[in-house]
């Protein structure tokens, strides 16, 4: 799988403006602001292929990309964004839990989890709520940069104990360093083949 061989399809912003489902799709979840847009800019390789911002909220759309023919990648608005009006943000989520729940061709969520700070409810809701769905998820631990290794290994077991997974079924992962991302690059093809 070439990750670089990538470009951009579609903003979807309603369920009927979803691409036809002849490839799998890997959704990108997360809280507002955590990384899910510099992830994918990682993963492929590309410095500004999804808009990145300082300011939460940036991603309001389900963000379609469509990499080496053969796989799209959907970056998710994120959740748990306070600045937006109550009424945006149900519409959000039911877009999402919409697109969730209806998505046939859905082959993974990656959940992506800030390692600096405990597990928040939002994430253990999210992580639950894929489970009781029977959804195929993988927890990523992002901006592992901005801690020591130390400080990496001691956070990400609390977020382990807090959600319940192995060590080897998540990733910790830097979108500065590219630390974990052929890991993640190996762990979604995977995901593909079983597909
Ligand atoms: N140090 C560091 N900063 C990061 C990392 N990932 C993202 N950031 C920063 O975090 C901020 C938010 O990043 P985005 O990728 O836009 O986050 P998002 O989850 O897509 O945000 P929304 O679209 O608003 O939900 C930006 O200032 C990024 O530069 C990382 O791995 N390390
Ligand atoms: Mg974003």
């Amino acid at each position: 799988m070439n990750f670089s061989n990538v470009r951009f399809l579609l903003s979807a912003y309603s369920l009927g403006q979803l691409p036809e489902p002849v490839y799998p799709d890997i959704a990108f979840a997360g809280r507002s602001n955590v990384g899910k847009s510099s992830l994918i800019n990682r993963l492929v390789g590309r410095r500004n292929l999804v808009k990145t911002s300082s300011r939460p909220g940036k991603t309001q759309s389900l963000n379609y990309f469509l990499v080496d023919e053969s796989l799209y990648l959907v970056d998710l608005p994120g959740y748990g964004f306070a600045r937006v009006s109550r009424k945006v943000q149900s519409s959000w989520q039911q877009l999402i839990t919409g697109y969730l729940t209806g998505r046939q061709s859905l082959a993974c969520v990656v959940v992506i989890i800030d390692l600096r700070h405990e597990l928040k409810p939002r994430d253990r809701e999210l992580i639950d709520w894929l489970r009781h769905h029977g959804l195929a998820y993988l927890p990523v631990y992002t901006k592992a940069d901005k801690l020591t290794r130390n400080r990496q290994a001691r956070n990400a077991s609390a977020l382990d104990a807090a959600l319940t997974v192995d060590p080897d079924e998540r990733i910790i992962f830097s979108a500065r360093t590219g630390q974990g991302c052929r890991e993640l690059q190996s762990r979604l093809a995977l995901y593909l083949e079983s597909w």
